[in-house]
């Protein structure tokens, strides 16, 4: 590729590198600096990531830093504050100084196809991983790693659905619907529209299930305490909270419990990364069901960004390995989650 045959010196490379970040995402972002950056001989790969919105997403970056560290690969990291816009600019400062390999988190689903298009002309592949993309040209991007949102969303499903099965057998003679909320991820988000999609594939065929409320709170906590103080304002009979994620589901207890409501057994809550704060409530009985969601993705990434920079193919899409924790399993095995 065009540095490696002029290859200048890795040092003077990664100076440009800053000097370019610098200028093209401006000064709010993350500043890169020198010692982060050891100067070696391994590939350079630029990692833009969301941000740091919830517990999931601080391991998940962790996950992939100490991955590159460990293999002497250069990783130049970017955090885009939940902003897509800031994530392109990112990417083409990558493209910009050429680096080997681009790793991604794509906020959203859509918008990406130009500076795609711009990676491709560099001749720089890009790996997708976490969160997916929808792209006129497949070939715009090398693969995906990442997990399965649709499974999530239906094994939340399936988990309500027996969860409330005495209901639903009585649901002829009693007319009683099991009222749902929903508190959504990111709008936009594949995970956000695959919990969605999932959880609703599994129920729809089951009139007594309603879903009365359903709104982003963009997997951020806060957001989850201020949606469930509305909703748990405007409905009086909830039986079950479905929440996109862990921080969202903390926010949505504290609230529960400052109107003096039972989380867990007032109302039956689901959620979703398994983060060690969420198997906590889990043992206390504060939720009822925890769905894995591995954001530990580091090692593999990084393998992934090797082979791509041996000019290797890689496979289009791999799910990374998640379990799901009922309130009725043995919770005394699961091993501390590590975020
Ligand atoms: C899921 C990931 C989501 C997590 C949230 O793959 O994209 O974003 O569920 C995180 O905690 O903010
Ligand atoms: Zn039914």
């Amino acid at each position: 590729m065009f540095l490696h045959n002029k290859r200048i010196s890795n040092q003077f490379r990664i100076i440009l590198l800053i000097l370019i970040i610098g200028c093209f995402v401006g000064c709010g972002a993350q500043k890169k600096n020198l010692s982060q950056i050891e100067d070696n001989d391994g590939i350079i790969v630029g990692f833009s990531q969301i941000g740091a919105e919830s517990a999931w997403r601080t391991c998940n970056t962790r996950s992939v830093q100490d991955a590159a560290a460990e293999r002497g690969v250069q990783l130049v990291y970017d955090n885009a504050e939940q902003k897509q816009e800031n994530q392109i600019k990112a990417l083409r400062s990558f493209i910009a100084y050429q680096v080997d390999v681009i790793v991604f988190v794509p906020i959203v689903k859509d918008g990406w196809d130009n500076v795609l298009q711009e990676a491709r002309d560099a001749g720089i592949p890009v790996l997708v991983t976490d969160r997916k993309i929808d792209v006129e040209d497949q070939s715009l991007y090398a693969g995906f790693i990442g997990t399965d949102s649709l499974k999530e969303g239906r094994n939340a499903g399936l988990f309500v659905l027996d969860k409330f099965k005495d209901s639903c057998e009585q649901f002829d003679k009693t007319e009683e619907h099991i009222n749902i909320v929903e508190l959504y991820g990111t709008e936009g988000s594949s995970v956000a529209l695959g919990r969605a999609e999932g959880f609703r594939e599994v129920l729809d065929p089951h009139p007594e299930f309603r879903i009365l409320y359903s709104k982003s709170g963009d997997f951020l906590r806060s957001r989850g305490y201020e949606l469930a103080v509305e909703f748990l304002e405007m409905h009086e009979d909830i039986d079950v909270i479905y929440s996109h994620n862990d921080g969202m589901t903390l926010g949505a207890i504290e609230a529960m419990e400052e109107k003096g409501l039972v989380p867990g057994t007032d109302i039956v809550i689901i959620t979703i990364d398994a983060q060690q704060a969420a198997i906590d409530a889990l043992r206390d009985g504060k939720v009822n069901c925890v769905i894995e969601c591995n954001p530990k993705t580091g090692p593999e990434i990084i393998q992934l960004a090797e082979r791509l920079a041996a000019g290797e193919t890689i496979p289009r899409l791999q799910y990374v390995h998640e379990e799901v924790f009922y309130e009725t399993d043995d919770l005394s095995l699961i091993e501390p989650r590590g975020y």
